[in-house]
């Protein structure tokens, strides 16, 4: 086994990796995703108990258990960027030595599941609703840069993407990924809506917003609501999930992304207070995971 370089694999004075500031032995299996580091203490509120707490920049977390089940909830900040640090920074935690700075022989497999927020790219897709990511496409470019992306990727999906969109040759190749089986089928229910969801690299021009700056593409999101791939569509914009569920899938994680609908892009509405909608969709997602 070979040696994984200090300037590879930072770990802190206290033994605790580079950005989560979380040491080996203080995560627990199933984990909670959250953009916000203000929600963390909104889900950890559920617990029945607290034993370990870390923050660092924008990654605040808490591990403790919720009906005696561990449970570690971690705030990522915004975008896939951060994403590819946090996942990698997980699966160093499990799945290497931090002593002999080797891969350890036996894997762990962890359970992720990111509770976010979203904007629809479908009339019929409401404002306060929750959306399940059976597939997520990444408009983003982070999985291209890692070996093995294309073995996971739904190659005929962005096939036709491309081609229906008019895909500019400037633009990062779109990478289509999906949830793992395990816990879609854990958080699947009738009352969530389950569907496609975009991440984007940004929140404006990346998801066709325009406030002063014209987009490329004004028909972008036209082109993408009437989009079908098989018996799919595209229903939402948000900015993490694609490097989420690609990444998972490399390591062998399991992921799976829920999202409370915060905005319809297509009938232009917001949600007058979308915070309760969250707090039952945390309620939601820790039962499932204690179940
Ligand atoms: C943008 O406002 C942020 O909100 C959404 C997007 O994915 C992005 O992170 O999710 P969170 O509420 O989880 O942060």
């Amino acid at each position: 086994m070979s040696r994984i370089e200090e300037s590879e694999l930072i770990i802190n004075p206290d033994g605790s990796v580079f950005h989560l500031h979380i040491k080996p032995g203080e995560l627990a299996k199933n984990i909670i995703l959250v953009g916000d580091p203000g929600r963390v203490d909104t889900v950890a509120s559920s617990f029945d108990k607290t034993d370990y707490h870390s923050t660092n920049r924008e990654f605040v977390s808490r591990t403790g258990t919720y009906k005696g089940t561990p449970v570690t909830v971690l705030s990522t900040g915004i975008g896939t960027d951060n994403i590819d640090i946090v996942l990698n920074e997980l699966d160093a935690l499990v799945n290497i030595d931090f002593e002999s700075r080797t891969i350890k022989e036996e894997k762990t497999s962890l359970n992720i599941v990111r509770i976010g927020t979203s904007g629809s790219l479908q009339k019929d897709l409401p404002v306060d609703s929750w959306l399940l990511s059976h597939k997520a496409i990444g408009f983003d470019g982070l999985l291209n840069f890692y070996d093995g992306c294309e073995g996971i990727c739904n190659l005929g999906f962005e096939k036709k993407l491309m081609e229906e969109t008019g895909w500019s040759e400037r633009l990062t190749k779109p990478y289509v990924v999906e949830a793992s089986d395990k816990l879609f089928n854990l958080l699947d229910a009738p009352i969530v809506y389950k569907g496609v969801t975009i991440s984007a690299p940004g929140f404006y021009g990346p998801q066709g917003r325009v406030l002063r700056l014209p987009l490329k593409d004004a028909q972008i999101n036209d082109k993408l609501s009437a989009f079908r791939y098989e018996d799919e569509r595209i229903t939402n914009y948000e900015m993490e999930c694609s490097a989420i569920y690609g990444l998972s899938k490399l390591m062998g994680h399991h992921a799976a992304t829920v999202c409370a609908i915060i905005a319809n892009r297509k009938a232009g509405a917001y949600s007058k207070d979308y915070k309760p909608v969250i707090k039952s969709l945390i309620q939601y997602v820790l039962d499932r995971l204690a179940h």
